[in-house]
């Protein structure tokens, strides 16, 4: 029989479009003869969908924008039947038997939809609860690198009320412990706004008001001058790493968002570095992996500093995973086709959820 793949997309995110053209890559190359596809829609309203098993390519993002049905639009119905609510009277010949989360922001990447498919005991593909609200945070996460003993530059966090009660001490910190250049940022990872480079105390000032707009607590950063590389690693307890690429910008940006806007980054894979540097970079991807209890995939990020130092800078739960994107490209170049990676994945989810089923929960 058919194992059926739920693909989940859309959201209340400001990334909507970006992972309906995801879900319509990640849907059309699933292999049919192996997988039904079930396409499920979460509206910019939040109201759910589900669509019909696809039956042939899908051809452009609108046809991922399902109607919602006025019975459709809780998402769980606290019974036996799995998505029942998300399904409509064929449930029967429906079953969803993995969820393939394609969501991005507050509402998908921080362990609230993982949250969600762990009460309807459906496996769903990447990580878990903790690790995606873990990955979220950049403080919670760097703390974790560094109880793991890992390399990583020099940070401080301040929450808003400690700013706003004392600014000067804040800044003094920042200057005592790190000094110039540093980067400021909100502390929620999802957010790619708000963040700012400052090269003296009075970029300070502006860098917390705008930081401190998208979250109540901010990271400050040191700056330190070196390429940027990255990893991806999949697995569940015994985790692989993917050939190493390194994101060159075109040119010099003075917008920190601008930089990793599409088309103004250049992706060289793999990433021209040492062996040493290549093993180093494995071995701190794979220690992060497991420091953070991470389950499916992450793209790990670092930096390369002048004196060819390692230093690890975030991991992403929830990497870019269109075909052009770093990941699946990682992936490509060590021999896992985007298909055959999908594929992998979905089978570590249903792994995962197995060896759940295994624990006991009640004595
Ligand atoms: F399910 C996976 F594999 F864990 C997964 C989930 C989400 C991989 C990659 C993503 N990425 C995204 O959803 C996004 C970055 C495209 C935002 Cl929509």
């Amino acid at each position: 029989m058919k194992t059926t793949i739920g693909v989940l997309y859309g959201g209340k995110s400001p990334e909507h479009k970006v992972s309906l053209q995801t879900a319509m890559a990640v849907m059309n190359a699933i292999d049919q003869t192996k997988f039904d596809v079930i396409p499920i829609y979460i509206t910019k309203e939040g109201q759910w969908a589900k669509g019909e098993k696809l039956t042939s390519p899908v051809q452009d993002i609108k046809q991922l924008e399902m109607k919602p049905e006025a019975k459709e639009i809780l998402p769980v119905a606290l019974n036996q039947a799995p998505v029942s609510a998300i399904s409509s009277e064929r449930q029967e010949e429906e079953t969803i038997d993995v969820i393939f989360p394609l969501l991005h922001g507050p509402n998908g990447e921080d362990g609230t939809v993982q949250g969600l498919l762990e009460l309807l005991n459906l496996p769903y593909v990447g990580n878990g609860v903790l690790a995606s609200a873990v990955g979220m945070d950049k403080v919670i996460m760097k703390n974790l690198f560094a109880q793991a003993g890992l390399r990583q530059v020099k940070y401080v966090a301040f929450l808003r009320k400690e700013w706003t009660q004392d600014e000067k001490k804040a800044y003094d910190k920042v200057e005592r412990e790190l000094g110039y250049p540093c980067f400021v940022k909100p502390a929620n990872a999802g957010s790619s706004v708000g963040i700012t480079k400052c090269k003296k105390r009075e970029d300070l000032e502006a860098a917390f008001a705008e930081a401190f707009q998208y979250d109540r607590k901010i990271i400050v950063e040191e700056a330190i001058i070196g390429r940027e590389v990255e990893i991806g690693v999949i697995g569940n307890d015994n985790p692989i790493c993917s050939v190493v690429g390194e994101i060159v910008p075109k040119k010099e940006f003075y917008d920190y968002q601008a930089k990793y806007e599409d088309g103004n980054t250049e992706l060289i894979i793999p990433a021209d570095i040492t062996e040493e540097q290549y093993q180093t970079i494995q071995q701190m991807a794979i220690a992060a992996f497991k420091a953070l209890d991470l389950s499916g995939l992450v793209r790990a990020d670092f930096f390369l500093a002048a004196d060819g130092t390692v230093y690890i800078n975030e991991i992403n739960t929830m990497p870019g995973f269109t075909p052009f994107s770093m990941f699946p490209l990682l992936w490509k170049h060590t021999g896992v086709s985007y298909s055959e990676l999908i594929e992998k994945l979905v089978q570590l989810a249903i792994e995962r959820h197995e060896e759940k089923q295994t624990i006991t929960y009640t004595f």
